[in-house]
């Protein structure tokens, strides 16, 4: 098939991670990666994520988004679904692997992911409360409670089921936002999962490619202290 359109996603002109490729540009970059499709990538301000017509496309005011032709549309994984329905290379052909595999794309954004976020929720804004400890310990007790569930499906598996999938892709995506925390060097495997994620050759293109992006855009104004929103 000749493509007539690029693709465009969007991501922070300065992104508040410092070119650690948190944000959730990252996932979408590196499911283009991995399929192989070219794409560009247009920054936006913080300023302009608010602006009507950024808001058309993403109604939250946030990035990622992902443009190509009249398809313009946002949400991360949604963005990796599209990506790994329309290209191959990351879903299965059998229907009920694939079946499987899109089941853990929502499991990492809807069963995981939360719980992540909460926890950097309560660091964030409560910190300054007298009751951040016990809030912390509660958030970080639900973080250990998926993982060791998590921990213990994948086993000594490589991959969540069978071959790497956007089921991993997303999963090992929201888990590096643990970085090297107790709470994942609790469960060595899956320690060993994200860095095997992280060695994938389309991972470290993404990843480098963020990276770039993050410094080249990094001369100009600095990002207001509390934009981290999750
Ligand atoms: N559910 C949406 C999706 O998956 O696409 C969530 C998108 C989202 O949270 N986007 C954030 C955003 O645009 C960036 S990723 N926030 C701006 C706003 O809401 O005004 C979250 C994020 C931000 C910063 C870091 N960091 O600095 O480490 C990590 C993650």
């Amino acid at each position: 098939m000749t493509r007539s359109t690029r693709a465009t996603i969007t991501a922070f002109e300065h992104s508040p991670d410092g070119g650690q490729g948190m944000a959730r540009d990252m996932r979408v970059r590196w499911a283009l990666e991995e399929v192989g499709l070219p794409y560009d990538v247009r920054p936006v301000s913080f300023a302009g994520l608010k602006e009507p017509a950024h808001r058309r496309v993403q109604p939250f005011g946030q990035i990622p988004t992902f443009e190509d032709g009249d398809v313009a549309f946002f949400e991360s994984g949604a963005i990796v679904l599209h990506v790994a329905t329309n290209h191959a290379g990351l879903l299965p052909a059998d229907p009920a692997a694939r079946a499987r595999a899109i089941a853990w794309m929502f499991a990492a954004v809807g069963t995981v992911e939360p719980v992540i976020t909460d926890r950097e929720v309560a660091e964030y804004l409560d910190h300054e409360e007298p009751w951040f400890a016990a809030r912390l310990r509660a958030a970080e007790k639900r973080i250990s409670g998926r993982l060791t569930d998590l921990s213990r499906r994948l086993g000594d598996a490589d991959w969540l089921d069978g071959a790497f999938s956007a089921g991993d892709l997303m999963m090992a995506d929201v888990l590096r936002r643990l970085g090297g925390s107790d709470v994942l060097a609790e469960n060595q495997n899956l320690g060993a999962y994200v860095d095997r994620a992280e060695a994938r050759p389309a991972f470290r293109r993404a990843f480098d490619a963020q990276r770039a992006f993050f410094e080249a855009h990094r001369a100009a104004s600095q990002p207001p202290p509390h934009h981290r929103s999750r």
